[in-house]
């Protein structure tokens, strides 16, 4: 167990949370929000629309404090920050929590949705409002989903078509066991390394590959290194907008409401920022020489399939996927 003590560690999460606390004595509370993404990217921006959504509500009363570009650390770290009240907002990837929250073990299942439109659909319905619900359980409220797209396979070795090609490739995935299983049982040697250090991995070819959506394989330049990129799609888990608890609990009814509501209405704003980023990404990429090519995701879909099925085995992944695959 991480205690909050061994948590502030470091000069900047001390002058954050000592931020944090200042703000509380004073008329104007400053939230913290950190990402792991850099200031231009669709999940940091729609943070920054929303904290100065507030600020001009509340009359400059409530604001954020952004830190971007994984500032305080890992996304694990962040968690558990948000969760001991050392930061206030945590915008994290699924597979970040996915062992700690079992109920967000179904939306990072491989090909679980059929498409953007289904994967949206399934985060604004009833299944994505009792998945953010279980936050609470550990400290957190779930404040929203954002968009991720679809996720595939970039390495620099050569291009992958089926899985006997992920053969002997040791490709990053993040730290989660679905994400283990899953590149396992597609043939790679699954290598669960944090986000920041995926480039430099790439770059020695301590790592021959990773798996990512072309909005991050750009804004990481990874793609400069890991020159083939192959189309399996094989995940669509969202992103995470979460709060600590108990600073939530701590603010007054109406500006607990206040940021529910503008969580919620970031989402739209992020997710016209996505489709824009993922689409100008795709193409910075492109011009820049990567080789692509379509995978045989059939292929990639049998090989998951035993793993998917072990999860299913489980009765409440299971009924949850049978309202994931009803969602229209
Ligand atoms: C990106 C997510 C980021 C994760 C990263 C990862 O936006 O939050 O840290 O994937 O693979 O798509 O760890």
């Amino acid at each position: 167990m991480i205690s909050r003590r061994t948590l502030v560690g470091s000069g900047a999460l001390i002058a954050a949370g000592a931020g944090a606390a200042l703000a509380q004595s004073g008329a104007t509370q400053t939230l913290t929000a950190v990402d792991v993404h850099p200031r231009d990217y669709p999940t940091v921006e729609a943070v920054r629309w929303m904290g100065e959504e507030i600020e001009r509500e509340t009359g400059g009363r409530l604001r954020f404090r952004q830190y971007p570009s994984g500032q305080l650390g890992t996304e694990t770290d962040t968690v558990n920050l948000a969760r001991f009240h050392v930061l206030d907002i945590a915008r994290v990837y699924l597979g970040a929590v996915n062992n700690m929250f079992p109920a967000t073990q179904p939306l990072a299942l491989p090909y679980i949705f059929r498409g953007e439109a289904h994967m949206r659909a399934v985060v604004d319905g009833p299944v994505g409002r009792e998945i953010l619900n279980t936050f609470e359980r550990r400290d957190l409220v779930g404040l929203a989903f954002y968009d991720s797209g679809f996720r595939s396979m970039y390495n620099a070795r050569h291009p992958i078509h089926s899985p006997q090609d992920m053969r002997g490739l040791k490709v990053r995935v993040p730290r989660a066991d679905i994400f283990i299983q899953m590149l396992d049982a597609m043939g790679a040697n699954a290598t669960p390394i944090p986000f920041g250090e995926v480039f430099t991995g790439l770059q020695t070819h301590l790592l021959d590959g990773a798996e990512n959506n072309w909005a991050t394989f750009q804004s990481t330049r990874q793609y400069e290194v890991a020159r083939y990129w192959s189309q399996t799609d094989h995940c669509a888990a969202p992103e995470a907008l979460l709060m600590s608890k108990s600073r939530f609990d701590a603010l007054s009814r109406s500006d607990r409401e206040l940021i529910l509501a503008k969580a919620q209405e970031s989402v739209p704003v992020m997710r016209a920022l996505w489709d824009h980023k993922q689409a100008a990404a795709r193409q910075t990429v492109l011009d820049a020489g990567v080789h692509y090519n379509q995978a045989d995701t059939e292929a990639f879909r049998r090989a998951v399939e035993p793993m998917k099925r072990r999860y299913m085995a489980n009765a409440d992944v299971a009924a949850m996927v049978r309202r994931i695959e009803a969602q229209a």
